[in-house]
């Protein structure tokens, strides 16, 4: 209709995490005219959603920071694995830095987007009524945009307050003396359950895959430790963009069983009390590749665990005897006292393997074995991780294709991580097939949002109006991830980096694994030799 108001732009970016906001902040100093849209009512991204008790992130400032110095060198971090209140507080702080207020539209979900083959334009609707009409469409949408919820029986009788922890209410309920259920044991079902252990009345976790956590080693900086130095910062943005991980330091560059048991006890020891992912990404370079070696990293974890639970049953349930799949090849959480909490007379464990969840009833949740009362259950169930924010929007392409219809039938299949043939001027951070779970999340936001604003540059420069990646291209690259993908061991295990748990979503790495610094080179090499694997269209007058 006439009467509808289209605002038109060079671009239109979705995401206030750090893709978006960084793409924003480097568009408007190319002199693009750039607006943010973002469903939540404020900036962070996932930090936006995740406020849960206990919600940190798990790469250590000063990584997870951007390396403008205007603002590290204005900012304090008072933990050194951040909470979710501080992450948001550093997320305002930039926005007044870069001043990204005046360019950012809150509680704007985008519903769909069409490319207009004629006018080589973008037509972005959102959920309120919002219309815009953009050059270039940038959907930094995020690695778990899209909720995972059980489809338990009986789900809508429960009485009491059920919550994902993704949707955690902005007002934190009180806690408290409750009985509370956590389900589900990743990232989130670890930090949660430690947090929610301190205040519940009783916990009960429900646990199908068990977590081959570390530990955190969290550091309070206002409580005297030493503060991050500037010289530690520096090295970090000097390093990381060469670091295989996104951070500046990477695996041993040796193999388990070149050292002997010695050395390489002594070496685990030591990178275990280090903390973060040291143990995990900083370690024995065949670690996730060669199963005898995983199985070396397998048996030094579960004998730290198994020594802080004292009831057997849980032990074998957290850290069981038999390796129940290859380390590091499910997203390894951080804990502080996830498998302490085990000890206390007013947390239990219940395996769903064991005593599945047939319903949930207007009280609690019923296994085979007994019906459990709650007062609140806690959803950490996950998300459909990678795609699911892209193909819950309706994205359609050159001849109507439908993204979702082309990720559903092949599985998330990308050029370089950063396109798909058939979307033109369309570019997403962390988005399929790129290092994403596999990259310090800032270290990436600012590689590909300064590829992403090079392209655009240079077909301003030529006066060209499009730019789609070539299919041919597109499969060498998927290609290239499963079988980098393959040489791993990651398939071997069941997770969200191979597409697990959402029914009918193809089995595909959903990530590029080759590291930060070999992908970084290949994003180069395509800009250098004139955006190779993709072609132009529609010269301008
Ligand atoms: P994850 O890592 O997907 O974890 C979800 C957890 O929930 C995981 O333990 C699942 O078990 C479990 N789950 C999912 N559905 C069910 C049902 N129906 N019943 C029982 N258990 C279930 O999500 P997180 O939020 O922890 O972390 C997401 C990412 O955010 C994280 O990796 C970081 O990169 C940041 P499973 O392992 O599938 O057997």
């Amino acid at each position: 209709a006439d009467s509808i108001d289209v605002e038109e732009l060079d671009a239109l970016v979705i995401g206030s995490g750090f893709g978006g906001v960084y793409q924003l902040k480097k568009l408007r100093e190319e002199g693009y005219k750039v607006k943010l849209v973002e469903s939540g009512t404020g900036y962070g991204g996932i930090w936006h959603w995740s406020r849960y008790p206990g919600a940190r992130v798990d790469s250590h400032a000063p990584h997870y920071q951007f390396s403008d110095p205007e603002l590290w060198q204005n900012w304090h971090w008072k933990q050194r694995f951040p909470d979710h209140n501080e992450l948001r507080a550093y997320f305002e702080f930039v926005a007044d830095k870069w001043d990204l207020r005046k360019d950012t539209y809150f509680d704007t979900h985008i519903t769909a987007a069409k490319w207009d083959e004629a006018e080589y334009k973008w037509i972005i609707t959102a959920s309120n009524g919002r219309i815009f009409k953009a050059t270039y469409f940038l959907p930094h949408c995020g690695l778990a945009a899209s909720r995972v919820f059980p489809n338990w029986k009986g789900i809508g009788s429960y009485k009491g307050m059920m919550v994902h922890s993704s949707y955690w209410p902005h007002e934190q309920p009180d806690l408290k003396g409750k009985k509370i259920a956590v389900v589900g044991t990743g990232s989130t079902g670890v930090q949660l359950s430690d947090a929610v252990s301190k205040v519940a009345g009783e916990l009960v976790v429900f646990q199908r895959t068990p977590a081959m956590a570390l530990h955190m080693r969290q550091v309070n900086y206002d409580d005297g430790e030493e503060p991050i130095t500037k010289a530690e910062v520096e090295k970090c943005f000097k390093g990381r963009a060469d670091g295989h991980f996104g951070f500046d330091f990477n695996f041993l560059g040796k193999a388990v069983f070149d050292v002997d048991e010695a050395e390489r006890l002594a070496t685990y020891e030591a990178l275990w009390k280090e903390g973060d992912f040291k143990y995990w990404l900083g370690s024995y370079t065949d670690t996730l590749f060669s199963m005898e070696s995983n199985h070396e990293a397998y048996k030094f974890w579960r004998e730290k665990t198994r020594a802080r639970i004292r009831d057997p049953r849980i032990q074998e349930l957290l850290a069981p005897e038999k390796q129940p799949y290859p380390f590091g090849c499910k997203r390894v959480p951080l804990e502080t006292g996830y498998f302490d909490m085990f000890n206390k007379p007013n947390v239990d464990l219940v395996d769903v393997n064991h005593t599945p969840i047939v319903e949930v009833t207007e009280k609690g949740i019923r296994t085979t074995e007994k019906e459990f009362e709650f007062d609140i259950i806690i959803l950490a169930t996950g998300f459909d991780a990678v795609t699911g924010s892209l193909t819950s929007i309706d994205i359609r392409g050159i001849g109507d294709l439908s993204l979702k219809e082309k990720f559903q039938e092949h599985g998330p299949t990308t050029y370089c991580g950063i396109a798909t043939a058939g979307f033109p001027n369309m570019f997403f951070i962390n988005g399929p097939q790129a290092p994403n779970a596999f990259c310090n999340g800032p270290t990436c936001a600012e590689l590909q949002g300064d590829w992403i604003a090079d392209v655009m540059n240079r077909l301003r420069d030529a006066g060209v109006s499009s730019i789609v990646a070539d299919e041919e291209s597109e499969k060498e690259w998927v290609e290239h991830v499963e079988s980098v993908a393959y040489s791993s061991l990651l398939p071997k295990a069941k997770s969200w980096y191979m597409g697990d748990g959402i029914p009918g979503k193809p089995r595909r790495s959903q990530m590029y694994l080759g590291g930060v610094p070999n992908y970084y080179t290949k994003l180069r090499s395509c800009a250098s030799e004139g955006y190779k694997g993709f072609h132009f269209q529609g010269l301008k007058a």
